[in-house]
């Protein structure tokens, strides 16, 4: 370690006198001009990760959804994971210290974790549109630089198809190709294979219109579309020609407002999509004949994917075991469904990809969404492969259908959710199904429910457990929720810390729109007296 060039380097990137930043549930986030000397320092702990992993190890530069002026860091462990929680720490300590630390923290962390220096070190790094990102990813690649390491840049990618990247590399490309074209060929093939089952293709040109948030998604898009265009045209709207990356618009927008994005033209009953500022996370929405706006958000697409994954596992016959995960923000109604309509165990983690991750990986086949749409559906080896085996032995029906798990296995990205990759199986669903948006929309019901933030001196006084469901501190909150919760009828309410906003998130559901709007103010109210509010008292009004 040449301990003078990285000191010479770091006063490069200096970081900014009394600025604390933490790596939360999706890496350091902020306004992008204070990250230059976060971007220097995660190249340099990406070669560390490296070095003791022994693996590719990647570097994301994106701010997902949040505006244009912010941007992030992320690193992606060697199976395209989100990276260990206890480098996580390492980031943190890494991205705060005075320049003068930085030696000897590097040991420090060298120390704790059996890095051998001599090891060689590979990273890979992405980046998303935004106008920050690429001084950013520079900055990441002279860290890396500067402690040894080799890299290659991807230059723009969706996040998913750096994770993707980093899988491939460290299974030997068994996985697949690790170059765009990899990307693009493996994915459109299984797409255009499982399309071909479809008994009307070929009756219908299928289009989907999409909302790509005037980001990544967009451009990557255009590069694929002539791979799977025999099977589905896609139009795009907020390519990102025009608009501001999510600016109104994109998969968080229409989340949360529970309306159309801005730009997209809508007929009645058309199918409609949007992704996010880095493609992670998708929603389905369209607009009935009367107008009005209807949003089919991550617990319908995981209730419609597992739901034929469970009609071909039956059609195969085998028992492999398949399990939903979801996190706290699940509509009640999505849960009853799969539970009772479709009869399959259903699992609550804390909210962020890594815990649904982690938990789905303890099925044959997990499903996992977050209600905002992040979410894939991960295979085990054993459940891969059974498939390939049962469809190279099995006929007629049961070989066809063994044959669909199978492209279905190579749609989805195993390394992370992917609005590209679940965008295409759920195209491929609704073909083979013959359903159509309003159809897959009426499975069930959502019951109402309404999010609010409230604003409180430290949000960390408040500390939850049973997966977010309930506190456990400050003292006195539980009761309280417990109490208003029970004033209403098919209620639930729930607050926790965000780990993305300095807030608190408010949950609630009840039998109508007032009824939630209310539960949710109050709960809201709850929490500004309980847990040390700040700024305006929470008012009763949407
Ligand atoms: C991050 C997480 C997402 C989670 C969200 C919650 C990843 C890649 N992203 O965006 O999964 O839903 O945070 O935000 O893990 P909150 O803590 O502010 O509610
Ligand atoms: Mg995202």
């Amino acid at each position: 370690m040449d301990l003078d060039a990285i000191t010479k380097y770091s006063a490069l990137h200096a970081k900014p006198s009394g600025l604390i930043l933490q790596y939360g549930t999706a890496g350091f986030r902020t306004k992008a001009e204070h990250l230059d000397h976060v971007m220097f320092r995660m190249g340099l702990l990406a070669v560390l990760r490296s070095k003791q992993t022994k693996s590719t190890i990647g570097v994301m530069v994106t701010a997902s959804h949040n505006p244009e002026e912010d941007n992030g860091v992320k690193l992606i462990d060697p199976l395209g994971e989100m990276l260990a929680p206890s480098w996580e720490e390492h980031a943190t300590c890494l991205a705060n210290i005075e320049e003068q630390d930085m030696q000897r923290v590097l040991i420090d962390i060298g120390e704790k974790e059996a890095v051998n220096f001599q090891q060689d070190a590979f990273v890979v790094i992405g980046r998303d549109t935004r106008p920050s990102s690429e001084k950013l990813s520079q900055s990441v690649i002279d860290g890396v630089t500067v402690l040894g390491g080799q890299f290659h840049d991807y230059g723009m990618l969706t996040t998913p198809q750096l994770h993707y990247m980093v899988y491939c590399r460290n299974t030997s490309d068994q996985y697949g190709k690790a170059t765009i074209e990899g990307y693009y060929q493996k994915h459109s093939k299984a797409f255009v294979e499982l399309t071909k089952q479809a008994s009307c293709s070929g009756d219908e040109n299928r289009t989907l219109k999409i909302d790509c948030a005037n980001g990544i998604g967009a451009l990557k898009l255009r590069e694929m579309e002539h791979y799977f265009s025999q099977s589905l045209s896609v139009h795009l709207f907020n390519d990102g020609t025009k608009g501001k990356l999510n600016h109104l618009c994109g998969a968080d927008f229409v989340k949360s407002h529970q309306k159309p994005p801005e730009g997209m033209e809508m007929k009645s009953n058309e199918r409609c999509c949007s992704f996010d500022g880095d493609a992670d996370r998708i929603v389905y929405y369209y607009q009935d004949a009367d107008g009005h706006f209807h949003l089919i958000d991550g617990d319908k697409i995981a209730t419609l994917i597992s739901s034929f994954l469970k009609e071909l596992l039956l059609e195969v016959g085998e028992s492999l075991s398949i399990g939903v995960v979801q996190t706290a923000y699940a509509n009640g109604n999505s849960t009853r469904y799969l539970e009772e309509v479709m009869k399959v165990p259903v699992y609550c983690t804390k909210t962020g990809v890594k815990h649904l991750h982690h938990k789905a990986q303890e099925f044959d086949i997990g499903v996992y969404f977050e209600a905002n749409g992040h979410g894939t559906v991960l295979f085990s080896k054993f459940a891969e492969m059974k498939i390939r085996q049962l469809a190279k032995e099995l006929e007629d029906n049961k070989r066809k259908a063994a044959k669909m798990l199978e492209n279905i296995f190579d749609l989805f990205n195993q390394a992370t959710g992917d609005a590209i990759s679940d965008m295409l199986v759920i195209e491929a669903i609704l073909a083979l199904k013959g359903l159509t948006v309003q159809q897959w929309d009426a499975l069930y019901t959502d019951i109402p429910n309404r999010q609010l933030k409230v604003k409180v001196a430290d949000r960390q006084v408040i500390s939850t457990t049973d997966a977010e469901r309930q506190a456990v501190t400050p003292p006195g909150l539980q009761e309280a929720i417990n109490g208003l919760v029970k004033k209403y009828r098919l209620s639930r309410a729930f607050v926790r810390p965000s780990g993305t906003e300095d807030v608190v998130r408010v949950y609630a559901e009840a039998d109508s729109q007032e009824s939630a709007n209310s539960l949710a103010y109050e709960v809201s109210l709850a929490v500004f007296q309980l847990a040390g509010g700040i700024g305006e008292r929470p008012q009763p009004r949407f």
